[in-house]
């Protein structure tokens, strides 16, 4: 076939440009595409909600592509495993209840399932602030373009909607912080030193809805809580993405 640029700039343009309007108005925005973002996105997408993946960065997967200091591996406990085999990562066992699996082979298939589950992505779009009017919850996000961002550039932002969003940025917990700076009635405690075990019970009970219309999940959950952090063992991010699309559903049921 003969090839025309011009067609193909606008076929993206003009294809963009709709699905983006399109999701102005979301029922969850997860902030954040690490892997408990895309557990989140995966179990609560579909039935018709509009739900999107925020992500600041090219690519999504966060810290999980790079394993334990950059050795592309990632351990999840007896607890998680059937969560691998629900998204069909493959692993093997290294001793009793510890999986060993590839984190690109795990970044991958958690984000094919957000796909396939009818989740949308925004990647290069930074959340930069939060919406919260007379009702007192996060109702929306103030979002900007990355290269904006990191180029200091003085551009204003754009905002979307969100009935619920989920604050998935790991150990940084940058919606809980908008929150907080602007006042918000939020008290973020910090992450603690290194304690997987404990941080990996604990971070289900601190996945939860921190502020009216906020959940935090993954390692900000922990972060906001004052929780210990954990390491390249990655059961726990799973788990609470799992318990956050749980919470975000039950929570637009109401
Ligand atoms: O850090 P990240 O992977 O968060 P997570 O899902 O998982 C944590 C683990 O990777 C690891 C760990 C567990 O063993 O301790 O660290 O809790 O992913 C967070 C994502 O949020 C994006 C960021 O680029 C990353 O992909 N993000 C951060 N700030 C923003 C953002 C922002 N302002 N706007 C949009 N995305």
């Amino acid at each position: 076939m003969k090839l025309d640029e011009v067609t193909i700039s606008r076929a993206i343009l003009k294809t963009h440009a709709e699905i983006f309007s399109g999701y102005l108005d979301l029922d969850i925005a997860i902030v954040g595409g690490g892997p408990s973002g895309l557990v989140c996105a995966a179990l609560a997408a579909g039935d018709g909600r509009k739900v999107a993946i925020i992500e600041k960065k090219l690519s999504v997967g966060g810290g999980m592509w790079g394993g334990g200091m950059t050795f592309p591996r990632i351990v999840v406990q007896e607890e998680a495993r059937r969560l691998l085999d629900q998204f069909g990562i493959r692993y093997t066992e290294y001793g009793s209840g510890y999986f060993v699996a590839s984190s690109i082979e795990a970044v991958a298939k958690l984000t094919a399932a957000a796909c396939d589950a009818g989740a949308e992505f925004f990647n290069l779009t930074s959340v930069e602030d939060v919406v919260v009017k007379g009702d007192g919850r996060v109702s929306g996000l103030v979002i900007t373009s990355s290269p904006v961002e990191m180029t200091g550039l003085h551009v204003d932002p754009l905002t979307l909607a969100a009935k619920i969003t989920v604050d998935a940025t790991g150990h940084d917990a940058i919606v809980a912080h908008c929150v907080r700076n602007k006042g918000g009635d939020l008290f973020i405690h910090g992450e603690g030193f290194m304690w997987a075990e404990r941080a990996e019970t604990n971070i289900i009970s601190h996945t939860r809805e921190i502020f009216p219309g906020l959940i935090a999940c993954g390692m900000a959950a922990n972060a906001v809580a004052g929780e210990a952090r954990m390491g390249p063992v990655f059961g726990g991010m799973l788990l609470s993405g799992e318990h956050a699309a749980v919470l975000a559903r039950e929570s637009l049921g109401r």
